[in-house]
């Protein structure tokens, strides 16, 4: 839905910058001698030559688009070289143009704020720059004026038949009596011409750029003048350019809105739409669309650049259209595997790259059922907090299909006729991680939490509670209500090739009952159409613990061996597990702060003593929160003794410790949590709370590390 944002100023200048046949430049990087000869990208997909999907400009000329697939592309162009789109796992492989299109960005966002709209769009707001360039070198006292900014467009500048379209645009840059709003667009011109051009020259990439004062202008104006040119949208121009752009052109406006205009309004261009006040259109449309409509209909657009280079969620699919249709389960979970590993992978790299992560797993799909009279149905989207590792993204995305096959093929309804089972079809399918935020330092992994927490315990905590906002406030707009699958879910069987349902509540797996599915419809990672890297976009701090695998790859030593430590703790646990139980309670806590423990040294023998000294008040909630400190203050002890650390040393050290001694009541644990805490963690709060009764295992909302160690709330 349209968001109406009042403008705040109008002397904004903003630029929309959009490569030019994006896949194909990239390709002709790559393969040179395809420079300037017609050229298309096609899909993978080899069936009559594959889809184009992208197309160069010399193609274009003989008549080349990109609705065609390759077989007919060469009956307009028999030159036309064909490139495949690169394939990994079966499906295209994008990062090339992903990482082609981060190149450029982190060139445009060297002269103001930079939100990458799409794969190859950029808005970058250019104020300050421009700001600055005319208080310090005003466009009116320039002598030289590059040649790539002379041949800008100006909507609305008279170009007589025979005048000197260069000397017009000089003309227009250097006027002295032009308002404040106009100078600024001047220097936009400059600005954007000389970023256009450093594109060009760092990455042999030619991109196409709209100037205007506001996002919806400049979107409009980058796309009148392709390829390899500027197009400026002078205050003055802004009514005549709306009164004839057919309203379908606007985005946001392709849609049922648009189409309802055109029918129950009689609008067919923007300008239109200046018949209708507001109150008429508010009545009509509600009230935020309806003043959405008044004001782009005068051009009015308060959206602000956001600045984001990175995308707000990854996504990856793929389509299996006519006879390639999936009809099995095993088939849906061999793509399914193939789509997480890759979304897996790209979780990694922006988890090392950029330190952030996701929040939230969703699954897409699209289906048909072949005995069904409810063929319209849409096969629901599924969400569930993301945990990381790909054979855990993996497993929670296929519990997600079966969430979404049994409310798509509906519960009971199964059995059509007699021994016959509905038949359905996936024919597309896709995986997104969405909610993307930036983790607080430290806090890359449970270990880390306790380990490397250089700032207060109370500040990390309020750190990870922010982090828990955050991801809240992120949240894409609509409704992401919690849809928690019920308990008696009915057990899904696939044998052969049919797939029905049957109710077998007592069966259900345990992961079943846990996966907590909300719906997500927002989330458009569309697997097949424009801009497959969907630009659009959760997270629990409880989920870090997966992270460790992705960040131990590149991070530094120290991290490597930290993440030796908990592993061979893990191992160790593993080995003693059928002794320990006489332990149980509270060694393994301790045992995890020796791992923690970056001397290395065993705390041991203090250990036991404090173990039977703190039993009692460890198998208690409420006395938990102290008796840890003293805990923790009980190894500082050790530590120093066994290390033989000077008096000095060991001060550090125990003020250290005591930074990073920590408290929660039992009473805040999530039994959801405890899944993702080292085995011997897990084990050891299982036996506090055996005596609790476990609710039902259904992950809630908000459950996250943080939760888990939040302060102690209630006394
Ligand atoms: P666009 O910017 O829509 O198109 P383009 O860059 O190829 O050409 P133009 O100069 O007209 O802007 O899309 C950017 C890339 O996204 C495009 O090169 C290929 C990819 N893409 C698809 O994979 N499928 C699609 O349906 C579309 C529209 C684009």
């Amino acid at each position: 839905m349209p968001v109406a944002k009042p403008e705040s100023c109008d002397s904004r200048v903003i630029a929309h910058i959009d490569m030019d046949c994006f896949y194909v430049q990239v390709e002709q990087r790559k393969q040179p001698q395809l420079r300037g000869l017609p050229t298309a990208v096609v899909q993978y997909n080899e069936w009559k030559g594959g889809a184009l999907i992208a197309v160069s400009y010399e193609a274009r000329k003989f008549g080349v688009k990109r609705s065609m697939r390759g077989e007919e592309a060469k009956e307009v162009c028999p030159q036309i070289h064909l490139v495949q789109v690169p394939v990994a796992r079966g499906k295209a492989d994008l990062n090339g143009y992903r990482n082609a299109g981060s190149e450029v960005m982190s060139i445009l966002a060297r002269r103001g704020r930079c939100e990458r709209a799409s794969i190859d769009e950029v808005y970058l707001d250019l104020t300050d720059a421009a700001e600055t360039m005319l208080a310090e070198a005003p466009p009116q006292h320039l002598e030289a004026i590059d040649e790539e900014a002379l041949k800008s467009h100006i909507l609305g500048l008279n170009n007589e038949d025979g005048s000197d379209v260069k000397e017009i645009v000089r003309n227009w840059i250097h006027r002295c009596h032009a308002d404040h709003r106009d100078k600024l667009l001047a220097c936009g011109i400059l600005i954007v011409a000389e970023l256009r051009m450093q594109v060009l020259k760092e990455t042999e990439f030619t991109c196409s750029a709209g100037i205007a004062h506001n996002k919806m202008l400049a979107k409009l104006a980058s796309g009148m003048n392709k390829p390899a040119q500027q197009t400026v949208v002078p205050f003055s121009s802004v009514q005549g350019l709306l009164n004839s752009l057919p309203i379908r052109k606007m985005k946001q406006l392709g849609g049922k809105l648009g189409m309802s205009l055109q029918i129950d309004m009689g609008v067919n261009t923007v300008g239109d739409l200046l018949q209708f006040s507001e109150e008429k259109l508010q009545e009509r449309y509600g009230l935020n669309t309806g003043t959405w409509l008044w004001n782009i209909a005068r051009g009015i657009n308060g959206e602000a650049v956001e600045g984001r280079l990175l995308p707000k969620s990854h996504g990856s699919g793929k389509t299996f259209p006519g006879p390639r249709a999936l009809k099995t389960v095993s088939a849906v979970q061999h793509w399914l595997n193939q789509l997480c590993e890759e979304l897996s992978e790209r979780l990694c790299s922006d988890l090392e790259q950029n330190k952030r992560i996701a929040h939230t797993l969703t699954l897409h799909a699209r289906a048909y059922k072949s005995s069904d009279s409810d063929s319209e149905k849409k096969f629901p989207s599924k969400s569930c907090p993301l945990r990381y590792g790909t054979a855990k993204i993996q497993e929670d995305a296929f519990n997600l299909f079966q969430a979404g096959l049994r409310e798509y093929i509906g519960l009971y309804g199964v059995k059509s006729q007699g021994s016959h089972y509905s038949r359905w079809g996936i024919t597309s399918l896709s995986v997104s991680a969405s909610k993307i935020v930036p983790i607080p330092s430290g806090t890359c992994s449970i270990v880390k939490y306790f380990h490397w927490q250089s700032s207060s315990h109370f500040s990390s905590i309020q750190s990870a509670e922010n982090l828990r906002m955050d991801a809240t406030h992120l949240s894409p707009p609509g409704n992401e209500s919690y849809s928690e699958v019920g308990l008696p879910e009915p057990k899904i069987h696939f044998p052969g090739e049919d797939s029905w349902i049957e109710d077998t509540t007592p069966g259900l797996g345990l992961q079943e009952q846990k996966i907590n599915v909300w719906k997500d419809e927002d989330l458009s990672c569309s697997p097949s159409k424009k801009k497959v890297d969907g630009f659009t976009e959760d997270t629990s701090p409880l989920l870090l613990s997966g992270t460790q695998g992705c960040l131990e790859q590149n991070q530094n030593k120290q991290q490597r061996e930290f993440s030796k430590d908990e592993s061979r703790f893990k191992s160790e646990y593993r080995e003693q597990k059928g002794t320990r139980l006489k332990n149980k309670g509270t060694s393994s806590i301790l045992k995890f702060f020796k791992s923690c423990n970056p001397s290395g040294t065993s705390l041991s023998q203090e250990h036991d003593r404090t173990v039977q000294g703190t039993d009692a008040q460890l198998t208690n909630g409420a006395g938990f929160q102290s008796s840890c400190h003293n805990l923790a203050e009980l190894n500082e002890v050790e530590v120093a003794k066994e290390n033989g650390t000077s008096s000095h040393s060991y001060i550090r050290d125990q003020d250290e410790w005591r930074r990073e001694a920590w408290s929660y009541n039992i009473n805040e644990i999530d039994p959801s949590v405890i899944d993702e805490l080292p085995m011997e963690i897990q084990d050891e709060i299982q036996a506090w709370l055996r005596p609790r009764k476990r609710p039902n295992n259904i992950v809630q909302r908000g459950s996250t590390i943080s939760h888990y160690f939040s302060p102690t709330k209630k006394s």
